[in-house]
């Protein structure tokens, strides 16, 4: 019996439709018309998904100090990929430190940083091919463009070559932003360009789109094969409807559509554990007959062989692939809020922050393993820093000076063809009160002055 059930178990793990039971229901019992289940005589409940009373493991290459574990099957990468990884993941900080004081000295309206999870992003974002589809939460721009992701993943895009001026551009709301000609909030990034769907901000909205992207992606012949739709949300998003609908969607009509979990343990405010009571967002894959693993998201090494496995079942199978990767909402230089909108001294205390970056800081255990190898030194890391907050500082002056887009274009794009009614009466009353005050009345002087053509073209008769 424990051979039995150890052979289905390794069996489920290799295939996607290895979940059936491999067992023929016993003959003396019988069988159920709508399910292979064989049948017992003893009652019996069940509540984890590894057979036992263990949690789902989770994988990971290298340990606290970024050394190899014994048994483990390192990726194969290079010097040169090495620094780039190490590299990526530490514009992130130098971004998330400059943009997080700019936000608070008032010159952008929000900000989200990635403190914590550098290896999560990172790592998949290096799993991925670069034409893959990403969607970070609710996309609004067309099809030709298919990562969807939910709002800390800005590292996918830089990943792909998405510039320090484009990201400025976007947070600033400038005549550069071409994610959005300055009309959503900052870190709402969109790029069909980099195959990354514009963000926006609620919850999960991403996650049943992804599975008609997969399923686009499939019917599309010069992609079947080749590409697939990757979602990212995080623990506290897999909360909302849309995760289930999503899931059983992407289940049911076979797609090649990856779901990345990042689970840092905390929505906001409210801590995993009051989130969910099972264990955690992997064990809800096998329940849609999705194969899935749970990966250590600290561990840049280990998510990037994670997903790159991941990528190749979607693609091999037709179908989606679950990959939870757990990390912690913090950082080496600082803490890592909600967002600008938040404090969480308020609900979490200091040390137990404090605690985690000592411990387990991503950045940190890869720093370590490239010295290890000989790939980095303190040299190497001086030299970095300097040249990243160089770089960030000058696209920030830059992205900072720069006038935003025309006025015009707040009305502009959203639909197609003809302009519809209510756009076109909301453009006529401002045009009005443009011409009526927009020369004069100094608030509005200052605020026109801003934009690019200074609102002159609706101010035309
Ligand atoms: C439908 C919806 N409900 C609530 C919110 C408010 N909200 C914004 S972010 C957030 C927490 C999301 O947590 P998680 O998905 O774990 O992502 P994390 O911020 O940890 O990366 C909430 C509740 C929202 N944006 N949309
Ligand atoms: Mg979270």
């Amino acid at each position: 019996m424990l051979v039995r059930s150890v052979l289905s178990r390794s069996l489920r793990g290799s295939r996607a439709f290895a979940t059936a039971p491999q067992l023929p229901s016993s003959p003396q019992n019988g069988r159920l018309p709508n399910t292979q289940s064989h049948i017992v005589s003893k009652l019996q409940f069940f509540n984890s998904v590894t057979g036992g009373d263990q949690q789902i493991p989770t994988y990971r290459v290298l340990d606290g100090a970024g050394r190899p574990l014994d048994t483990a099957e390192m990726p194969d990468i290079d010097e040169a990929f090495a620094r780039r990884l190490y590299e990526n993941m530490q514009l992130l900080p130098a971004l998330d430190n400059v943009l997080y004081n700019v936000q608070r000295q008032g010159k952008i309206s929000f900000y989200m940083t990635a403190y914590g999870e550098e290896a999560t992003i990172i790592g998949s974002a290096a799993g991925l091919a670069n034409d893959d589809e990403v969607l970070v939460r609710h996309s609004t721009i067309a099809i030709n463009a298919k990562y969807l992701g939910q709002y800390r993943e800005m590292g996918v895009l830089l990943w792909r070559g998405f510039s320090l001026d484009s990201v400025m551009g976007q947070c600033f709301g400038n005549k550069e932003d071409t994610s959005g000609k300055g009309r959503q909030m900052p870190v709402h990034f969109g790029s069909s360009q980099h195959h990354f769907h514009t963000i926006s901000s609620p919850l999960a909205t991403q996650i049943p789109q992804a599975a008609g992207v997969g399923f686009a992606l499939r019917r599309t012949p010069e992609r079947s094969g080749k590409n697939v739709a990757v979602c990212y949300f995080g623990e506290g998003a897999a909360s909302e409807g849309d995760f289930h609908a999503g899931l059983l969607m992407a289940s049911t009509i076979p797609s090649p559509t990856l779901y990345i979990a990042r689970n840092n343990g905390f929505a906001i405010s409210t801590p995993s554990s009051e989130q969910y009571y099972g264990d955690g967002i992997a064990a809800r894959g096998p329940g849609y007959g999705i194969d899935t693993v749970r990966v250590d998201g600290n561990d840049v090494l280990a998510v990037l062989s994670a997903v790159k496995d991941a990528r190749r079942r979607c693609l091999e199978q037709g179908r989606a692939v679950l990959v939870e990767a757990m990390s912690y909402r913090s950082s080496s230089i600082r803490v890592g809020h909600h967002s600008t909108s938040d404090d969480s001294f308020a609900y979490r205390a200091r040390s137990e922050v404090e605690d985690w970056k000592r411990i387990d800081n991503p950045m940190v255990r890869f720093r370590l393993f490239m010295e290890s190898k000989g790939w980095w030194d303190s040299t190497a890391e001086e030299e970095l820093k300097d040249r990243q907050r160089k770089e960030v500082m000058k696209a920030f002056k830059r992205g900072e000076s720069l006038s935003r887009c025309e006025l015009k274009d707040m009305f502009t794009d959203v639909y197609s063809g003809e302009e519809p009614w209510n756009l076109k009466e909301q453009r006529e009353e401002l045009s009005a009160l443009l011409r009526k005050y927009g020369n004069s009345w100094e608030p509005w002087k200052k605020e026109l002055a801003k934009f690019t053509n200074q609102g002159k073209e609706l101010m035309k008769d």
